[in-house]
């Protein structure tokens, strides 16, 4: 059992560290990106995945500290690349935001502080957010994201699919981009109504002007469906699972 008092530890001792999953784009099969996700090298368990901590740190409120520890780093590494001339002007590095993080009063003021401090070239920068983000306060959610978008950062919906109204924020959110869940894609191959979904979610996304992911693309039949269906761009073990930084400058760079 993880207990907040093990998270504590391990974020003061360092063990949180970051990798990297491409997004691909379907046509091309370029590398047009890649999100951050977060991890917990265990000195004894090994690598833990943040399924299993992530509501820790968020009922803990150890979100906060990890959360803008993760846009830094992130930050850091963008500008790293940038600097080494690996990390492309129209690509973007997505890092994961949780309700509380950008919900917290303040958040604005770190994020533009943070980009102060690690000058990014602009629009190279997104920010992954649930409807858990929205159903709060729309308003503000309007507001923060607004306000940050002045700053170049663009936002993705998330997990798009798995909520209840993701549909009616659509059209009042300037998110540029929405990912479909992989529950939806998992089964295209096979079952025809998640291929009807995810044709729907699909369309009704392009003629609203947003940019489409389908996460958890693992073989070729789903990417020829999504690529038909006119998606975007893909994550997945079809084209590599979340790496560390060291491997996925192996796949930027590797000869195409
Ligand atoms: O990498 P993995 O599939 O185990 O991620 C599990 C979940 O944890 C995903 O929903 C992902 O969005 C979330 N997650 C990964 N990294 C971060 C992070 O840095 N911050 C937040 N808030 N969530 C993250
Ligand atoms: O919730 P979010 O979409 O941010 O998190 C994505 C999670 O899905 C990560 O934990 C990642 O490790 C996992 N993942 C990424 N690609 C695949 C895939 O192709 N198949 C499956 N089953 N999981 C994946
Ligand atoms: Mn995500
Ligand atoms: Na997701």
């Amino acid at each position: 059992l993880l207990m907040e008092g093990d998270l504590h530890r391990a974020f003061e001792d360092r063990h949180f560290e970051l990798c990297y999953q491409p997004k691909i784009d379907t046509e091309s099969a370029k590398v047009v990106g890649a999100e951050v996700l977060l991890r917990w090298r265990h000195p004894e368990k090994g690598l833990i995945s943040p399924g299993e901590f992530i509501p820790v740190l968020e009922t803990s409120g150890l979100i906060l500290d990890v959360g803008q520890w993760v846009l830094e780093e992130a930050c850091r590494q963008l500008k790293s690349w940038q600097d080494q001339g690996i990390w492309q002007d129209d690509m973007r590095l997505s890092v994961n935001i949780s309700p509380r993080q950008f919900r917290r009063r303040g958040f604005v003021d770190d994020v533009i502080r943070t980009l102060q401090q690690i000058p990014i070239v602009p629009h190279t920068l997104d920010m992954e957010i649930t409807e858990g983000v929205v159903i709060q306060n729309v308003e503000e959610t309007i507001f923060t994201m607004t306000t940050l978008s002045t700053q170049g950062i663009s936002f993705s919906l998330d997990d798009f699919g798995t909520g209840y109204s993701s549909i009616s924020y659509l059209k009042r959110l300037p998110v540029a981009a929405l990912k479909i869940d992989q529950s939806f894609i998992r089964d295209i191959p096979h079952d025809r109504n998640d291929r009807v979904l995810v044709e729907t979610i699909v369309a009704m996304g392009r003629l609203l002007g947003l940019e489409i992911v389908a996460e958890g693309v693992e073989n070729e039949t789903q990417l020829a469906l999504i690529r038909d269906f006119g998606c975007h761009y893909y994550q997945g073990y079809y084209a590599s699972a979340p790496v560390d930084a060291a491997t996925f400058v192996q796949i930027l760079t590797a000869v195409e």
